[in-house]
């Protein structure tokens, strides 16, 4: 979850004398291949960065992902700063960091799951997980639906199974739920198995909380009579939370199950 945070340097767009200029932002789905080197900005603890920008909606959820390209030894990690916030670094001022990630996609890539708070244009630093990586990487913004992730709502339950085809970290396969909360909302998540395929063992459910925001509490996961439950409470803020639905043991052990999303006190 969020590891640490930085705080990006002065970044220089344009001559402080052009008024009403600024950057220009990337596109959704569009390939952006670049390398970290020494030629590069520095974070302040030594990582070199490049800074990229998206002209985000209010609401919008949006998936980051930094996949380092082939050849590359880079362990990307990811950063997304506070909206149209350059105008203050052009003032040599900071912009903060509102959610980072360092492992989340396969094979210790970045995958950053966000939701956009207001309109602006978003600041994005695509960096190293330690000070002075260099190498090649391939960044792009896509929307959970190119990835098959559903929208949950608090009051509502959904049938899934556990499967192999499904999205896959690691060795591990995950169903991905989105729920938005609004600052004080509190809810409780239940996973339930469900009664398995004729000659299947039942699933052994396993759930797990992801990619949350700054200000969002959750609770350890617990077991209780073979069903997993757990409590999330956006303390601070509204926030996107993304649940993940899999299996305790190996995939062989998969199948249905249900997942429910109640108010908590
Ligand atoms: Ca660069
Ligand atoms: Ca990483
Ligand atoms: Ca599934």
């Amino acid at each position: 979850m969020i590891g640490r945070i930085h705080l990006a340097s002065l970044f220089v767009f344009c001559a402080i004398s052009a008024a009403g200029c600024g950057p220009s932002g990337i596109q959704l789905d569009s390939s952006n291949v670049g390398v970290l080197d020494v030629a590069d900005e520095k974070l302040k603890d030594g990582e070199y960065v490049d800074y990229y920008f998206y002209e985000g909606k209010t609401g919008e959820i949006v998936v980051l992902d930094v996949v380092r390209t082939d050849g590359s030894k880079l362990d990307p990690y990811v950063i997304l700063f506070t909206p149209n916030a350059y105008a203050e670094t052009e003032a040599g001022g900071l912009v903060t960091p509102i959610a980072e990630d360092d492992d989340s996609g396969a094979d210790g890539n970045a995958r950053l799951i966000a939701r956009l708070a207001e309109d602006g244009m978003y600041q994005i630093g695509v960096t190293s997980k330690a000070a002075g990586e260099t190498g090649g990487y391939e960044f792009k913004i896509r929307t959970p639906e190119q990835y098959g992730f559903k929208t949950a709502k608090i009051g509502e339950s959904y049938e899934g199974s556990v499967e192999k085809d499904d999205y896959k970290i690691g060795e591990d396969r995950w169903d991905i739920y989105l729920l938005t909360l609004k600052k004080g909302e509190k809810v409780t998540v239940t996973m339930e198995p469900s009664a398995a395929p004729e000659g299947q063992e039942q699933l052994d459910a396993f759930l797990q909380i992801d990619s949350v925001e700054l200000g969002v509490d959750v609770a350890d996961s617990e077991e209780i009579g073979g069903a997993e439950t757990l409590t999330i409470h956006a303390e601070e803020s509204d926030a996107l939370v993304q649940i993940k639905a899999g299996h305790a043991g190996t995939i062989e052990n998969h199948g249905p199950y249900k997942l429910t999303i109640a108010k908590a006190e």
